[in-house]
């Protein structure tokens, strides 16, 4: 008995000494668990506040500025707030703006060498014009544009007199200028039409539209200019302009003037009354006129729809009808479209532009419709021609001309980087 009890207490004890070993395991267990979950929890608040700034940031950085998106008097006295309480930069060597706006085609060459720096040697005040110049320069353009009562203008062309019209431009400055030196620089002998698109994409929209600006200051009936889908502010925003003007080259005052400005550009020009010249193309609904294009209020933002959406937007296609567009804006318009707006409005023929073409110009619907494309190798990417079309007052057949790339200063990636430093601390500067 005595040994079958002592065996059965040793066997309690060893029992006992189990249960502590499971209970002490038991807790380190728990203990454990209980150090995972903090871990686990800290471990996604951080993700989730790394996430957080990152979004901050990376959405701030894209889209950085609250846009005016209507017309109204306080803006344009706003400009002319800021022009008086500006004084010259006295590092400013350029070009001065004079305050009757009376230019000469000198003052206007001057300007371009000015801005002209294809080796990208000069500083800022070595190329850029001053701001206060630049606003006092778009002021006065615009007012000549708001002499304009009606959206479509037209222009005629004497016999013994030359048009050229060209097409998209999208801030390629040096092809710009070549296009200038084969075709020869705007005078009241060479008269222009360009068909919008100046900015957004390229480098150089700054420099283009500045240059554009002058010669329409300095040639106000020889130098015409139609409003494209990009010459608009929230198209703008989006496609490189926003980021070039407030960002790169000047700030939100600048870029607010030239928006304001955009509003003012006519939607587009008759030629001898036969030749329509608009930028995108026609529209999804059938029997609009001219007169209802003319009496169109385009002093906007660009609306979602619309008939002045598609004018900006549309593009031709072969065949017959109608189709959606892939663009999200405007429509595909075909060749029964196209015939049937020209005989009801006693027109010859469509141009527009819009669209990139290998030979820098394309035929349609019949010879119908022609879009003509004038930034060569677009994007630095498409090694596409650029064309213009030449037309004789005496004919008014249109001539291609096709030109090709020329080469510029190449510092996109440079820009790039300096954008992404500069971005962070310009939020709260841009956020007005
Ligand atoms: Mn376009």
């Amino acid at each position: 008995m005595e040994t079958e009890n002592s065996e059965h207490n040793s066997l309690n004890n060893n029992l006992e000494k189990r249960y502590e070993n499971i209970n002490a395991k038991a807790k380190i267990f728990k203990t454990n668990d209980f150090t995972t979950k903090i871990y686990l929890i800290s471990f996604i608040v951080i993700i989730f506040i790394i996430y957080l700034i990152y979004f901050l940031i990376f959405n701030k950085a894209k889209i950085p500025i609250k846009t005016y998106t209507s017309l109204n008097e306080e803006k344009l006295n706003k400009t002319e707030d800021i022009i008086s309480s500006l004084k010259p930069n006295p590092l400013y060597k350029g070009p001065i703006f004079p305050d009757d706006g009376k230019i000469t085609r000198e003052w206007v060459f001057e300007l371009i060498d000015f801005m002209t720096d294809l080796e990208h040697k000069k500083t800022y005040e070595e190329r850029y014009m001053d701001k206060i110049y630049l606003l006092k320069m778009i002021l006065k353009a615009k007012d000549i544009l708001s002499q304009y009562n009606e959206s479509i203008i037209n222009i005629n062309i004497p016999s013994d007199k030359n048009l050229t019209v060209v097409g998209d431009i999208h801030g390629q400055y040096y092809d710009l200028l070549n296009l200038f030196k084969i075709n020869g620089y705007p005078s009241e002998e060479n008269p222009y039409l360009f068909n919008g698109d100046f900015i957004d994409r390229g480098a150089f929209g700054v420099e283009t539209i500045i240059t554009l600006i002058a010669f329409k200051i300095l040639y106000p009936n020889h130098f015409f200019l139609n409003r494209g889908n990009h010459e608009d502010v929230n198209v703008n925003n989006r496609y490189g302009f926003m980021i070039e003007v407030v960002y790169d080259k000047y700030d939100i005052d600048v870029y607010n003037c030239f928006s304001e400005f955009f509003r003012f550009l006519p939607l587009g020009h008759i030629i001898n009354d036969k030749i329509l010249v608009i930028h995108g193309g026609l529209f999804s609904k059938e029997g609009v006129t001219i007169d209802e294009l003319k009496r169109m209020d385009r002093c906007i933002d660009v609306p979602e729809t619309g008939i002045m959406t598609e004018l900006l937007w549309s593009d031709p296609i072969d065949g017959n009808g109608w189709r959606p567009s892939d663009r999200g804006a405007g429509i595909y318009f075909g060749q029964d479209v196209t015939e049937k707006f020209l005989n009801e409005n006693n027109l010859e023929l469509l141009i527009r532009s819009h669209e990139v073409k290998m030979e820098g110009y394309d035929i349609q619907h019949g010879g119908k419709t022609i879009t003509i494309f004038s930034a060569p190798n677009y994007y630095d990417i498409t090694y596409n021609k650029g064309a213009f079309i030449k037309f004789s007052g005496e004919d008014m057949k249109p001539n291609f001309i096709q030109f090709d790339a020329v080469p510029h200063p190449d510092f996109i990636k440079k820009k790039i980087n300096y954008i992404k430093e500069r971005v962070n601390d310009n939020i709260k500067y841009l956020e007005y």
